[in-house]
């Protein structure tokens, strides 16, 4: 046990066998199968998952509901102090949590910690917010009266998240949902349940250290049919969905046939336009993390680069020596810069992806491949490769999942943000330019049409402190920072009369 993984589970209290429905404390023994974890770092059996069943997911939405009915008469900034608690519990299993997810995900250790302080800085976000979670007044044209709003929370949040942030996606809408007065149901991703398992067990702690009832943050664990409860439940007014657009799709249907709310952040095909005016040091590096970060394996990931024809050259030659330099292996260890995709179905269809684009011309600059040989034997490691290929491919307009960069020429911005922008979804952006009307015009209306448009900085690696999400085909949620809460809430717009006449709105006349 060279990285320490088998103590860390103990800390996490992870065992060979675990429950995966959870109401907070009270872990459900349901009818379900075992569900195994594997690691794409070395292809082991970690542990096992107990799956929900309908049964054990009713127990757990009953509870929900009662535990709704305290929790939103708690005080938001007692609501908040218990989050404050939260945050403090991570800080304590950084590293535990970090390994956790990096061995059961593959992302590097590096990111794993990234990840676990992704959600450190959330709840910190959320303790703040939990003063604030502000309505405006508004002058009442009817004298006597005055009228304002105020927000209320709205209920049981289901959360629906993805294997590539098993951890930090759950906590930024959770650590929201809980201050706003919410209660929470989460289905982890079942390709990395046992994070969530772990989460649930640092949460229900400090629950408990609060004597709260059980009720306020539950785990159900199961694929897409477990998921499927969540979405056709009445009971749940709001369900936040990451993950693929096929699947956001399904579950925006599925809340939209009852009408209720959903959030969606889904898919990006996210690009790097590099101008003749970029620092090139800071585009390299920004494009090399982005494109192989996470094995490329990032909503947020770097997949075009849309490069002036003046540098491309340059950018080229300079690209391909970097990814010569690259080191594949196992995420845990921190000589390693790529780690393995998350399963061989992943593998599949980057080779599937590279042999379509290759079909539509697409040329290969770094070939592509699966790793074999010691160390590899999960299957799962993949060469990071760079294609030449153009905007309007089949593939180029797909978001594969995987560390393939696509490179193409322009010679004019416009053409640039044209190219940009023609494709079906619209998470995040980015331009590398020190010319400020460069800049400006890509963040202006005629500019990048993502939820994310940067400067200097490659397409991954959010803040929490901004709202997160994108537009098209990414589904137009927003999630984390900013103003994002109020999805999580219901306004309320309040009218008081407190003269001694009741003088009706539009000087409407109704007198008897
Ligand atoms: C995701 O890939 O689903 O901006 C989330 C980023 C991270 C979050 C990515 N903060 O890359």
């Amino acid at each position: 046990d060279q990285f320490g993984i088998k103590s860390a589970l103990k800390r996490l209290g992870i065992t060979e066998e675990n429950k995966g429905t959870c109401t907070g404390n009270n872990w459900i023994e349901t009818k379900e199968t075992f569900l195994g974890s594997f690691s794409p770092a070395d292809g082991e059996l970690i542990a096992k998952v107990q799956l929900t069943d309908k049964q054990s997911y009713e127990l757990v939405v009953k509870q929900a509901q009662e535990a709704y009915k305290h929790w939103r008469n708690v005080p938001a900034p007692q609501r908040g102090e218990v989050v404050r608690q939260i945050g403090n519990a991570l800080r304590e299993v950084k590293s535990d949590l970090g390994k956790l997810v990096s061995y059961e995900m593959g992302k590097s250790y590096q990111e794993g910690l990234g990840e676990v302080q992704e959600m450190i800085d959330i709840c910190d976000f959320a303790v703040g917010l939990s003063r604030q979670l502000y309505g405006l007044t508004m002058h009442s044209e009817r004298p006597g009266h005055r009228m304002y709003e105020q927000w209320h929370p709205i209920g049981i949040v289901g959360i629906i998240s993805a294997f590539n942030f098993p951890v930090a996606v759950w906590s930024w809408n959770s650590m929201i949902a809980m201050v706003c007065g919410d209660v929470c149901i989460w289905k982890p991703s079942e390709k990395a349940p046992l994070s969530g398992v772990a989460c649930q067990h640092i949460i229900a702690k400090v629950l408990k250290e609060n004597n709260l009832p059980e009720g306020i943050s539950s785990l159900i664990v199961g694929d897409y049919k477990v998921g499927e409860y969540l979405s056709h439940d009445t009971r749940v007014p709001l369900v936040s969905a990451t993950g693929s657009t096929r699947m956001g799709k399904l579950v925006a249907q599925a809340v939209g046939g009852r009408l209720g709310r959903s959030l969606l952040e889904l898919g990006g095909n996210n690009a790097i336009i590099i101008s003749e005016n970029a620092d090139l040091d800071i585009a390299i590096r920004g494009a090399l993390f982005g494109a192989v970060g996470t094995a490329g394996q990032r909503c947020t990931s770097t997949r075009r680069l849309i490069i002036h024809d003046s540098v491309y050259e340059e950018v080229k030659t300079r690209l391909v020596s970097a990814y010569g330099k690259l080191v594949i292996g196992n995420p845990l260890d921190e000589k390693n810069h790529v780690g393995p995709l998350i399963d061989t179905d992943a593998v599949k269809m980057y080779q599937d992806a590279i042999t379509k684009v290759k079909s539509e011309g697409g040329k290969e600059l770094v070939s592509g491949g699966v790793l074999e040989g010691k160390g590899f034997e999960s299957g799962c490691y993949v060469k990071p490769c760079i294609i030449e290929a153009e905007n309007h491919f089949e593939m180029v307009q797909h978001e594969t999942f995987a560390p393939i960069l696509y490179l193409m020429k322009y010679s004019k911005l416009e053409d640039a943000i044209a190219m940009q922008n023609g494709v079906p979804q619209g998470l995040s952006s980015a331009i590398m330019t020190l010319n400020m009307r460069e800049a400006e015009f890509f963040l202006s209306v005629s500019g990048s049409d993502c939820g994310i448009a940067n400067v200097n900085i490659g397409t991954s690696g959010a803040e929490i402190g901004g709202a997160f999400g994108g537009e098209k085909e990414t589904g137009g949620g927003r999630e984390s920072g900013s103003d994002a809460w109020k999805a999580y809430m219901r306004r309320q717009t309040n009218t008081i009369n407190y003269s001694d006449s009741l003088p009706l709105a539009q000087g409407i006349k109704f007198d008897i």
